[in-house]
């Protein structure tokens, strides 16, 4: 049976490499920052995303793909191929966040670790030019004194324009970069923008370097890593982008929570199985409603911004008539954001104070505010899943995955529901591009990749996978076939849910299912050991029960 499998999936990849023209296709890689399940059109959502629609419409939607819920471990994953451990970001890069815990290995380091290879050293290996563009945060060094050993030119890319860190003001940011160079977006000669919006300038430059491939490098396939800041917190957009969604959430959580379950239901991506939990947030006890909808007017209004941008890299590759050739995915970095910059009226004080910030209660929107738009939308963002950024239910590390690409896609507007995890996509560019993976770095032996192709998912076809595995801050799931045993906390009990028709986690069976829990709990063990998410830095230690999660 494996055999024949694994005989289907290279005939596929034949049949594929025969029809196309040139015979390997580009690859454009899409991470949004810090978005729910249901935000977009084509998963359910009420936000306007025609152009992600339309390659939905086109090509295949993942319905169970997995990040790893936080921005820098999702990077390093995405961009390895490797847990996020193995990759030497077990945590974060920025040192703020290591204030509360020790520091106690080269896994939780926050750094790209040698022995790894990113996606596009592996694809230069196999011939093809490399572009970055957006949020890299995949190293500590973000400044230009400090070592830049692991920024994207020195990791494989031959073009960057982006921010190293993990957050910028959409309308001033002080940490963009141009290849290996700090640039002031006032004063930036070669993108004058009068009305600069870092989300049109991520765009802009994926066109021109879209653009600038097919005149200078035709004959060479190029590989694109397009990382928005979209929609990750403060609240920024433009007016008019505002203005399309002024009084659409004037009604408050419900209403939208209960328009995205009908049309998800519609769209097939709701098993009638599920229950879903009460919606989190009380609108009518929300003291300044009319704040808390500008909060979502926003939020929609950015993601609206970077599906714009998105429809006009399709024209581009329409233009140099690259576009039925290039496999454009596309997939969010964690899930909706319940974290509370700007939503405390005291610290927004502080922050005032500090940096000339106006707060709480400022409208949220324009360049001189720093407001998240808070827990009651990030529910609704990730409608019908629980919890959010940060956690290993499943409004933590689900993510819509979008896979288009005319000429190896023939399943058009397909939904695709095997498990998947973003340590696939360096399986899946290396496959596409020919199939070498480098063995070393720099005279070093690499950690060999560990996911799986998803090019016989492109067609149907199974992916040969056992298990797929997370931990972040303490919280650390399992997802074995149609079961999940997930965790909140350092020390929060483990639960087993019967994923298949249970996706929402309504119904914990640990304790009626405990030699199935015993058995996964083993098997989480041996991954944690094996790939250095333990000893972890988190108290309690592993494996100490406390009466309730933290
Ligand atoms: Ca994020």
């Amino acid at each position: 049976m494996r055999l024949l499998l694994l005989f289907a999936a290279l005939s596929l990849g034949a049949a594929v490499a025969a029809a196309a023209t040139p015979t390997r296709p580009n690859i454009i890689v899409i991470l949004s920052d810090d978005m729910g399940y249901s935000d977009l059109g084509c998963f359910g959502g009420e936000i306007a995303t025609p152009n992600l629609d339309a390659l939905a419409a086109g090509g295949v939607r993942f319905t169970q793909f997995y990040n790893t819920a936080r921005c820098c471990p999702t990077r390093a994953s995405l961009l390895t191929g490797l847990y996020p451990h193995q990759a030497g970001v077990g945590y974060m890069t920025d040192l703020a966040h290591y204030s509360a815990v020790a520091m106690i290995n080269e896994w939780y380091a926050g750094d790209l670790r040698p022995d790894t290879v990113t996606l596009a050293e592996a694809m230069r290996a196999n011939g093809y030019r490399n572009y970055a563009v957006g949020k890299w945060h995949v190293t500590k060094n973000i400044e230009p004194e400090k070592p830049r050993d692991n920024w994207p030119l020195q990791r494989g890319f031959d073009r960057y324009y982006g921010i190293l860190p993990g957050a910028a003001n959409f309308f001033a940011p002080v940490h963009l970069t141009r290849d290996n160079t700090r640039i002031d977006p006032k004063t930036d000669p070669e993108y004058p923008a009068k009305d600069f919006y870092l989300t049109d300038a991520f765009n802009d430059h994926a066109v021109k370097f879209v653009n600038d491939h097919a005149k200078q490098h035709a004959a060479q396939p190029f590989f694109m890593y397009l990382a928005h800041t979209a929609a990750h917190w403060p609240m920024h957009a433009k007016p008019a982008d505002i203005a399309k969604y002024r009084g659409k959430y004037d009604g408050g959580y419900t209403p939208i929570r209960q328009a995205r379950l009908g049309k998800m239901k519609r769209l097939g991506l709701l098993n009638p199985e599920w229950a879903w939990p009460a919606q989190v947030g009380d609108w009518s006890k929300v003291e300044n409603k009319e704040w808390e909808a500008r909060c979502m007017e926003v939020y929609a209004a950015m993601v609206d911004s970077m599906d714009q941008g998105i429809g006009r890299l399709m024209g581009a590759l329409r233009a140099n008539g690259q576009f039925e050739n290039t496999l454009i995915v596309y997939l969010q970095d964690n899930g909706a954001c319940a974290e509370t910059p700007g939503r405390n009226p005291a610290a927004a004080k502080a922050k005032k104070q500090e940096a000339g910030n106006k707060g709480f209660p400022a409208m949220p929107g324009p360049e001189d505010t720093w407001i998240a738009y808070g827990e009651g939308w990030a529910n609704v963002s990730n409608t019908p899943f629980r919890l959010y950024k940060h956690y290993m239910h499943e409004g933590g590390i689900s993510t819509p995955l979008i896979a288009h690409w005319p000429r190896g896609i023939a399943r058009k507007g397909a939904l695709e529901g095997q498990p998947g995890h973003l340590i696939d996509i360096m399986a899946t560019c290396v496959d596409l591009a020919g199939g070498n993976y480098p063995s070393e770095r720099a005279g070093r032996p690499v950690q060999p990749m560990e996911g799986r192709s998803l090019v016989p998912a492109f067609a149907g076809q199974p992916l040969q996978r056992e298990a797929i595995f997370w931990e972040h801050e303490g919280n650390r799931a399992l997802r074995l076939g149609d079961w999940k045993l997930v965790a909140k906390g350092s020390g929060g009990p483990w639960e087993l849910y019967a994923i298949g028709r249970d996706r929402t986690e309504m119904r914990d069976l640990a304790s009626t299912e405990p030699a199935r829990t015993r058995e996964m709990i083993a098997t989480w063990n041996r991954w944690a050991e094996r790939t250095h998410a333990v000893p972890w830095p988190w108290k309690p230690a592993y494996g100490t029960p406390t009466t309730g999660a933290p």
